[in-house]
């Protein structure tokens, strides 16, 4: 059994990481999650994230809105806006379940590696999911009329203020956590991917904390990152309008000088091979794929194709 580390954020993270659990073992298989978007709402520790990947690779995701629960209902929402509570972020009452455990977990001292596997198991999950860190980082946008916090910026703003420049709050100070670091370390990891996830948002917080970068230098795995970008445009969320904010063309090359240093290969979807030169000239070799992933057999076919990839992969060819 060989071991593959996939680092991932919100949605697109997601969809690889089931093609991922798909293609592998479940022992085979560690995802480092984001939690730069964790923030505390209503009382509760909401991990938005490591939800999306908790429900995703369980089956329980809404497909169509990306974030919460299958066969969802409103009825505490609904309440809670009689009474005049805070609506802007949407919790279901299934969902919410999944937040007041975490938060009497968290409360009574466990840690969010903890209460992740624990959450994980109970879904009937066998892939490991960690959190990238057990300690509060939390990623900060800022902005003309001052800094907002993420889901401030993301949810109850929908992205529409203009971003300056991104800050990870805590990340200094923050540690691995131990599954994380453990994987990294691994003699038998066989790759190291990098989901489609916003590079900005979702990776950038993760490639934050300390040591990180310099054990993703140290791997003599093959690492490979997956382009958000396909045609110039991002496949979902606010990646490409970030890109164009921060003054970096929206193309893969741009994400392959992002990576610069810390991945061995960037795979850019078919379609747009054309950009290959582009990317190889940041110094990354560069692959192609279909990388849109639309059905469960695109992201098990992505998965394999990586896969396939880090195996065959020369580090010198490069
Ligand atoms: N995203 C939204 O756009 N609106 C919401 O009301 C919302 C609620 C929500 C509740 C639980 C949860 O786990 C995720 C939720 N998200 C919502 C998604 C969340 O903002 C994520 O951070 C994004 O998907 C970015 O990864």
């Amino acid at each position: 059994v060989s071991c593959v580390a996939a680092l991932c954020g919100g949605v697109g993270g997601a969809k690889l990481a089931l093609g991922l659990s798909r293609a592998l073992q479940p022992e085979e298989l560690t995802l480092i999650v984001n939690t730069g978007d964790d923030f505390e709402h209503l009382g509760l520790s909401i991990s938005p994230d490591i939800d999306t990947v908790l429900y995703t690779l369980s089956g329980l995701a809404d497909r169509e809105r990306g974030w919460g629960r299958d066969d969802e209902t409103w009825n505490f929402m609904t309440a809670l806006g009689a009474l005049g509570g805070e609506t802007w972020f949407q919790l279901g009452d299934r969902d919410l379940a999944t937040h007041v455990e975490r938060s009497r977990r968290l409360a009574a001292g466990e840690t969010l590696s903890s209460v992740t596997a624990l959450l994980a198991a109970r879904l009937g999950i066998g892939a490991r999911i960690a959190p990238m860190s057990d300690d509060r980082v939390r990623t900060i946008v800022h902005t003309p009329d001052g800094p907002l916090s993420f889901q401030h910026y993301f949810v109850r703003e929908r992205c529409a203020p203009r971003a300056v420049s991104i800050s990870f709050d805590g990340a200094d100070t923050a540690r691995m956590s131990a599954a994380f670091a453990e994987t990294l370390e691994r003699r038998d990891l066989a790759a190291v991917i990098i989901c489609p996830s916003n590079p900005y948002l979702s990776i950038d917080p993760i490639l934050a904390v300390p040591g990180v970068r310099a054990a993703l230098a140290r791997i003599r795995a093959p690492r490979i990152a997956v382009s958000p970008i396909i045609g110039g445009e991002a496949v979902k969320g606010p990646t490409a309008k970030l890109m164009r904010e921060l003054g970096v063309a929206v193309t893969s090359a741009s994400i392959a000088a992002h990576y610069r240093g810390l991945i061995d290969v960037l795979v850019i979807e078919d379609t747009d091979a054309s950009d290959a030169a582009t990317v190889t000239r940041q110094g990354v070799a560069c692959a192609t794929a279909p990388t849109l992933m639309r059905t469960d057999e695109d992201k098990l076919a992505l998965a394999r194709t990586l896969l396939d990839l880090a195996r065959t992969f020369r580090r010198d060819a490069a």
